[in-house]
């Protein structure tokens, strides 16, 4: 993989997490409203620096709301790579978006799909920091059995979002790489 390729991207996490608002960030380079998501959002982001340059990212945007979160399964089958988003501030959520984020993972089985967590809303002043999430997810238990990242962001400045595309993509040419190797064996 390299210039032109092309890797398909699941974002799901808690409904206000900023899921909406990362994509289009993402995708016209500027802060945008979001209205409250039903259904999907699904957008194609030209990598634009770096790494990433050239290389296209379709990303699905799933509602988050209690309702849709059995339906973020049926997005799998296509997909690369999983972000997970989590609002930093929302402290009493945290626990619940642990609870769904291994809920779903678990959900996969055998298609270990490499997971970024993106602690978004880094820019609030009761922000919890990245090893405090880290610690509240129990990442270390996810990446036990997947590549599992964390990447602080803010989705309304930008700031981390380019450095979270680059892990991701990351990620999806060593899970690839890894997956190739075994069906070679
Ligand atoms: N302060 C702050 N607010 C954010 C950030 N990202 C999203 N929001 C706000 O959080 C709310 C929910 O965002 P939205 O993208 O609709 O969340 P979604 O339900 O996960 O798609 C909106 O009011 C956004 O403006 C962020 O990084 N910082
Ligand atoms: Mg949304």
């Amino acid at each position: 993989m390299g210039g032109g390729a092309s890797v398909q991207v699941l974002m799901v996490g808690l409904d206000t997490s900023g899921k909406t608002t990362i994509l289009y960030r993402l995708k016209f380079g500027q802060y945008m409203n979001a209205i409250p998501t039903v259904g999907f959002n699904c957008e194609k982001v030209e990598g634009k620096y770096g790494k990433v340059k050239g290389v296209t990212f379709t990303i699905w945007d799933v509602g988050g709301k209690d309702n849709m979160r059995p339906l973020w399964k049926s997005y799998l089958r296509s997909a690369d790579g999983i972000i997970f988003v989590v609002d930093s501030s929302d402290k009493e959520r945290i626990e619940e978006a642990r609870i769904e984020l291994i809920k779903f993972v678990k959900s996969q089985n055998t298609n270990s799909l490499p997971c970024l967590v993106i602690a978004n809303k880094q820019d609030l002043p009761e922000a919890l920091d990245p090893s405090e999430i880290e610690t509240m997810l129990s990442l270390s238990d996810i990446s036990r059995s997947q590549l599992c990242e964390l990447a602080p962001a803010c989705a309304v400045t930008g700031e981390g979002l380019p450095e979270a595309m680059d892990t991701m993509y990351e990620m999806i040419k060593k899970w690839k790489k890894g997956k190739s190797g075994k069906i070679a064996r």
